[in-house]
């Protein structure tokens, strides 16, 4: 059976629980990372040398990177559906799963950090100020993209709307102004329909 080591409260283990529930496939969870530790015990580290979660092993292979292991499964267990088979709609999809990683996180996380997990006295309001125009600026790119399709990647879910997805939850659920991105708001309420996502991503922030 997959086993993943990681928080469920992990943005990056959320992708791969997702992930499962979509395609049906029987999973063991063991709590890492936070909190829990585990993550600086040599034996994790043989598995992921990062100290990261999540950690994956399925199929006689050790995964990390949560896209790479979204990646892994959706081409296995869904090829021409969450796993776009058209290479240009799949790089369409890889495309968003790379920017939620390499730009939108990294716009957004002193925003989410400073106002969920960190104490009121001890937030940085110059960071979370910082991070709200920034995360809410390159939303717009996403929004846009939104206008022309129902999905990331055409008109039907794939792999290319899991990290987003997974990331836009905690931005629709924080405390802040947001602008009015009506396609954003749109896809996000088809994501919100959809049991999988329910049951993986839409919790309480913590
Ligand atoms: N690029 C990695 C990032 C993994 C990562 O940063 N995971 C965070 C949780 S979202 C983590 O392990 N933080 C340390 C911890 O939880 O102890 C991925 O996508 O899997």
């Amino acid at each position: 059976m997959l086993k993943i080591w990681g928080r469920s409260n992990s943005v990056n283990v959320e992708k791969v629980l997702w992930t499962c529930e979509e395609l049906c496939i029987p999973y063991e969870r063991v709590d890492a990372g936070g909190q829990f530790g585990i993550v600086n015990t040599p034996q994790y580290r043989a598995l992921n040398p990062n100290g990261l979660v999540p950690t994956v092993e399925v199929d006689g292979l050790v995964l990390w990177e949560s896209n790479s292991v979204v990646r892994y499964l959706t081409a296995r267990d869904s090829a021409g559906e969450l796993w776009p088979q058209d290479p240009a709609e799949r790089a369409v999809a890889d495309r968003w799963m790379d920017w939620m990683n390499t730009v939108y996180w990294p716009a957004f996380k002193d925003l989410f950090w400073n106002l969920v997990r960190t104490p009121l006295e001890r937030r940085d309001q110059a960071a979370i100020e910082h991070s709200h125009a920034r995360s809410s600026e390159v939303l717009g790119y996403l929004d846009a993209h939104l206008s022309d399709s129902d999905y990331i990647a055409g008109n039907q879910l794939t792999m290319g709307d899991i990290p987003m997805g997974c990331a836009v939850w905690r931005w629709m659920s924080l405390p802040i102004e947001r602008p009015q991105y009506a396609a954003l708001k749109s896809w996000f309420n088809r994501l919100c329909q959809r049991p999988c996502y329910q049951k993986t991503v839409m919790k309480p922030l913590t």
